[in-house]
């Protein structure tokens, strides 16, 4: 019976991406779900509309979801579904990430402006302009690619494309190929970089879903799309991000495998200038003894994600191997390439705030 079903609020961004990944898990929480209804709540949030600054210029963490967690604890809406890469590691304590979707590619991807076509990175002119606004991708390719000219490009991936294809300024973008699968443009992928050429990003490519902390009605209703493997290697993966106090401001990546017995998390620290970087791999076994399967106690969360219906042990194991690879190149150059790292991403911070505020006169 119509009456019968219970309505849920879903607070979304108004990218067209943004609204494509919100409906994936709508569609998937009705797949298990029939006696749900999802209402969908779109709103614009302060880095959609900051669209001449680099992301690491701006110096705010949580540009893309305030707003949203702030409906979230108004109980405006019920949950939002964000980029997992897009969430700070650590949230405000009345939320929480309710479950982890299954990964889709971790990788970056190379779009090249329609003369190159069939062309790869490799057979590019020394000079050539790549647009990205990531430190991290700028940093690892500058390191292959010396030559390469590295510029900033702002705005949702439709506004992106449009400026590649239009503008003539840029030879090639990248870009995650989760996103650009997602929209459908998998045409337009010259190369997938393997994480030889560009480890990804922390939680690349994973969906999540935040909702309030508690609030148990909602986290039942996500439980059954909480991806075990995803949310293992994305505890590992932003542990590290955690310990290492990163975010957008600091060019890190890394590359994570996992087995039934075993974690292994690849993670490395560049400068800016992707002249100087560090690299390390931890890998853990998972333990088998009954008396570290202990249950949690209540609340207790991984870099915010809940550990849900995953045993608790696994989840310990995968946080303490970002955690171990972290503590392990902060005693190396890596804590000196990740300070200055940090103080030239506040200096550019500064900068641009003068630049605004000189343009504002
Ligand atoms: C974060 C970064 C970027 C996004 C930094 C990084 C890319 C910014 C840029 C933390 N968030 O990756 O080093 O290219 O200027 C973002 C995208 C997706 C989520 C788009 C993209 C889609 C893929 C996913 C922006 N956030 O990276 O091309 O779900 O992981």
């Amino acid at each position: 019976m119509e009456g019968t079903k219970t309505v849920v609020k879903v607070g979304s961004r108004k990218s067209q991406l943004a609204l494509i990944q919100t409906n994936t898990i709508i569609a998937k929480l009705k797949e298990i779900h029939s006696n749900y209804e999802f209402e969908v709540v779109s709103m614009t949030t302060t880095g959609d509309k900051i669209l001449d600054s680099a992301l690491s210029k701006i110096g705010a963490k949580d540009l893309f979801t305030r707003e949203l967690e702030l409906a979230l604890e108004k109980g405006d809406v019920d949950f939002v579904v964000h980029s997992l890469k897009d969430l700070p590691t650590r949230i405000v304590d009345s939320l929480v990430i309710g479950c982890v979707y299954k990964r889709d590619s971790e990788y970056d991807a190379v779009v090249m402006h329609p003369k190159h076509k069939g062309k790869k990175l490799d057979d590019l002119d020394e000079n050539s302009v790549i647009g990205t606004s990531s430190l991290r991708r700028a940093a690892q390719l500058a390191r292959r690619f010396p030559t390469f000219k590295f510029e900033n490009i702002r705005g949702n991936l439709n506004t992106r494309l449009k400026k590649l294809d239009e503008d003539n300024k840029y030879d090639a973008i990248i870009l995650a190929e989760a996103g650009l699968v997602r929209m459908g443009w998998n045409d337009r992928i010259a190369q997938v970089l393997t994480p030889s050429e560009c480890m990804y990003a922390v939680s690349q490519g994973a969906m999540a879903v935040e909702c309030r902390a508690g609030d148990e009605k909602t986290l039942a209703l996500l439980s059954p799309i909480h991806d075990q493997d995803t949310a293992l290697q994305c505890i590992a993966e932003r542990a590290f991000l955690k310990q290492l106090e990163g975010g957008c401001s600091v060019p890190v990546c890394v590359c994570s495998t996992l087995t039934d017995s075993q974690i292994s998390l690849k993670g490395g620290v560049y400068s800016i200038d992707g002249k100087q970087s560090v690299i390390d791999t931890v890998t853990k076994t998972f333990p088998e003894e009954p008396a570290a399967k202990k249950k949690a106690t209540n609340g207790h969360t991984f870099s915010a994600i809940v550990h849900g219906n995953i045993e608790l042990v696994l989840c310990q194991t995968a946080e303490a191997a970002g955690m171990e690879l972290a503590n392990r190149l902060l005693v190396t150059e890596a804590a000196d390439i990740l300070a200055e790292a940090k103080r030239q991403t506040a200096e550019a911070v500064i900068a641009e705030q003068k630049r605004k505020e000189q343009e504002a006169i």
